[in-house]
């Protein structure tokens, strides 16, 4: 027979700032885990998850990293999360379809841009940032492997502010798919797609917005047509005087994609291989791109949920 159903307070916890600032609806501003575990070097990883929460708050707004830790979504971590976040060996990559086991198994991971966009959506945050999207690898054709982050962008209403997708991918596949589902895109001050390391990916935006107002209109839009729960991503190019050198960048990640297929590197491990060979064959170069990349998003994306909080 089966027993009462598992209340969603079991498997998903918000700390008391974030809870508080959802109850009074003040502005919230969700980060993704997986940046920090996977993504960025130590020690420099801590640093950055720090700053970053530091800067939400410099905006006006709540930070609430997100991660899973002993088998609980947690919504806003404290420092001592934020550490093993940032140090734990051996912590998993959760996406979405990993949430589930991993609470009942109570596991601890960090949560990439699809896990982070649902538990965000299931807490009542509407505005989330990262660096980059996942998308569809440029060997799709022989390993089908398309980042889960679209699917779940196509049936979750949150907002994500990115520098576009990372730029290890297929950028007009990716773009392709994200209209096939139904995911809104819009350029800020840009009508091109961000190339996450370069200031541009080449690629058309459909939409241009020049203001956080703008992005928090065209979000309540969205919930005044209804429909399916789709996102909208924010796509906020890097400054050009910050982007990675256009030919260094084309050169090391030729190189990074040839290495990755000589050692058969592949699924999970393959985005983390690519942006770790990046960082060092650029001597670090492609590291101050990305979080000067991530800065900028977290930034707009602590105006965005401002003004979403206003409601003008
Ligand atoms: N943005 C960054 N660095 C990252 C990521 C995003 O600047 O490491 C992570 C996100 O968590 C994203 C994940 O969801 O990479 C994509 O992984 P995959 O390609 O395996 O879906
Ligand atoms: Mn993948």
């Amino acid at each position: 027979m089966r027993t009462t159903e598992q209340p969603i307070d079991s498997v998903l916890r918000p700390s008391d700032e974030v809870a508080e600032a959802l109850a009074q609806g003040a502005p919230v501003v969700a980060l993704e885990s997986t940046i920090i575990s996977h993504g960025l070097p130590q020690p420099r990883n801590l640093e950055v998850a720090r700053e970053l929460e530091g800067l939400v708050r410099e905006a006006g707004a709540v930070p609430a990293t997100i991660a899973v830790l002993d088998g609980v979504a947690r919504i806003g971590l404290d420092e001592d999360d934020l550490k093993r976040i940032a140090t734990e060996s051996g912590l998993r990559k959760l996406g979405f379809r990993d949430l589930a086991a991993a609470a009942a198994l109570g596991a601890s991971g960090a949560t990439t841009v699809s896990a982070t966009s649902f538990l965000a959506a299931r807490a009542g945050i509407r505005v989330f940032a990262t660096g980059g999207l996942g998308g569809v690898h440029r060997e799709w054709t022989e390993t089908q492997d398309e980042s889960a982050d679209l699917d779940t962008l196509s049936r979750t209403r949150v907002t994500v502010v990115c520098a576009g997708v990372k730029s290890i991918l297929d950028v007009p596949a990716t773009l392709q798919r994200l209209e096939t589902k139904g995911v809104t895109v819009a350029g800020f001050r840009t009508d091109e797609f961000p190339g996450f390391y370069l200031h541009t990916s080449g690629q058309p935006v459909d939409w241009r917005v020049e203001t956080a107002e703008q992005v928090a209109h065209i979000m309540r839009n969205q919930d005044a047509f209804g429909g399916p729960e789709s996102a909208l991503i924010v796509a906020n190019p890097v400054p050009l005087d910050e982007q990675l050198d256009p030919a260094l960048h084309d050169r090391v990640l030729a190189e990074a994609l040839a290495a990755a297929r000589q050692r058969g590197v592949s699924g999970q491990a393959i985005t983390p291989f690519l942006l770790d060979y990046l960082v060092r064959g650029t001597g670090g170069a492609s590291l101050e791109a990305n979080l000067a990349a991530v800065r900028g998003n977290v930034r707009l994306a602590g105006r965005i949920a401002a003004a979403w909080s206003r409601g003008n």
